[in-house]
């Protein structure tokens, strides 16, 4: 009712970022490409096995002077994994704390999501691309709400025989077979590519790769490299693409991790790869493993570099928004712009726990990021400190957890937003 929606509206008022002048609109007008590395971890970056290099692709952009590249971006899933994902970095709303907000509410809740977003506000056309089925977590609902314009799933491939692998075309043909209907779209135009080939168990035809994988007791953990490497070299590939037909240089390229791919009973077989040892492996270890990749790669501009701030998948739209000079103010989402001077560096877990700059807190306990040790007395200051803060992680959560489950957009249309129609879009036409 009403009461919910002004707490949410106080909420969101209190915790704005204001863009910050030296970022706000600097890729204004270019087409953005988001790729969604499936189950990719940010350990994997500049990682060895056996001295082979897992991803030189992703490491030279990750090093890149045109790549803002995070070095502290964390996963923020629930049970919803790709899903909350998607959902985190398209509405700027958690999932939620059981199950996928997609496949429960996906269908009739109302959202004010990117691809709407940038096409009333910029212009944008849209589209995603991903090899499985349109049905699986109730995209094909979904979308329609988010204002996709277009959904390109398996039925828009050949996926038949050895041109699939578990959750769907395999990436190198995912991203080969797009570009055609890539090309055709108006630009400016939002275009996500999910892939999957990356995905747990991490298994890999002989013909798509031979990285040499270690040979730890966990099959999972030792497989996970080869697929990597794998989706290392879609990514090479596509990037190839892009820069052969041009869109590369009007185009800004984000591309994420969207959750960790090994669990924390792989980790236990993963940490002597780490230089750890599983005996001493804890929870401050496995929280560490959240990272993800985030990275904005802007061709042509070359004022990039690693960026340390802490942050969260909930932060990408805010951040995205003003990138491209749209104001995010009246807008109900969650994060902030990790560039703003005012960006919230405590980063909120779907479990309640939190991770800041300086603390990692895992049901109350406080890991000190210095040392990874618990601190078993904190003084008066720190206490009050890790109080406000987790008050604040469980406020963020259970307000967006009114928005998805009071389906609160419905009453609050931000000025300059028409409400999506999904009837609007079928995305089974011929490509128009
Ligand atoms: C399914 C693919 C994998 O289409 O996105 O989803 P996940 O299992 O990672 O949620
Ligand atoms: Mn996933």
């Amino acid at each position: 009712d009403s009461s919910d929606l002004d707490s949410v509206l106080d909420f969101i008022n209190q915790h704005y970022a204001k863009p910050n002048p030296k970022y706000y609109g600097i890729a204004k007008g270019k087409n953005v490409i988001v790729i969604h590395l499936e189950s990719f971890q940010q350990f994997l970056i500049d990682d060895k096995v056996n001295g082979k290099t897992v991803t030189p692709f992703l490491n030279s952009l990750y090093h890149d002077d045109q790549t803002y590249a995070f070095s502290n971006f964390f996963n923020q899933v629930g049970q919803g994994k790709t899903s909350d994902a998607e959902n985190m970095l398209e509405t700027g709303v958690y999932g939620l704390p059981q199950g996928s907000v997609f496949t429960t509410l996906g269908s009739d809740n109302t959202f004010q999501a990117a691809p709407a977003i940038l096409s009333q506000q910029a212009g944008y056309s849209s589209a995603v691309f991903h090899g499985n089925v349109g049905s699986f977590w109730n995209r094909d609902n979904v979308y329609k709400n988010f204002g996709y314009q277009n959904f390109f799933d398996a039925s828009y491939f050949d996926t038949t025989g050895d041109r699939s692998e578990q959750y769907g075309l395999k990436d190198k043909l995912l991203f080969a077979n797009s570009v055609k209907y890539l090309e055709r779209l108006q630009q400016p135009f939002y275009a996500k590519f999910i892939t999957v080939t990356n995905h747990f168990p991490f298994p890999l035809d002989q013909e798509d790769g031979d990285f040499p994988i270690p040979n730890t007791a966990d099959k999972a953990v030792n497989n996970y490299f080869a697929t990597a490497h794998y989706l290392d070299q879609s990514v090479h590939e596509f990037f190839n693409y892009l820069k052969r037909s041009g869109l590369y240089k009007n185009s800004v390229i984000v591309i994420y991790g969207d959750h960790y791919g090994l669990s924390n009973t792989d980790n236990l077989s993963l940490a002597p790869l780490l230089g750890k040892t599983a005996d001493t492996w804890n929870d401050y270890d496995n929280a560490q493993l959240q990272r993800v990749p985030f990275m904005i790669h802007i061709p042509g501009q070359h004022n990039g570099g690693i960026q340390t701030q802490y942050g969260g998948e909930i932060d990408v739209l805010p951040t995205l928004e003003h990138l491209l000079g749209i104001s995010n103010k009246n807008y109900v989402q969650f994060g902030t712009d990790l560039f703003s001077k005012q960006h919230d560096q405590v980063v909120a877990f779907r479990n309640n726990n939190f991770v800041t700059p300086t603390h990692t807190v895992i049901d109350g306990t406080i890991y000190n990021n210095a040392d990874g040790a618990i601190i078993t007395h904190p003084d008066a200051t720190l206490k009050a400190t890790i109080k406000k803060e987790q008050a604040k992680v469980e406020t963020e959560l259970q307000t967006s957890d009114t928005v998805n489950n009071k389906n609160l957009l419905r009453f609050y249309t931000p000025t300059g937003f028409t409400p999506v129609n999904p009837e609007k879009y079928n995305y089974h036409n011929d490509f128009g």
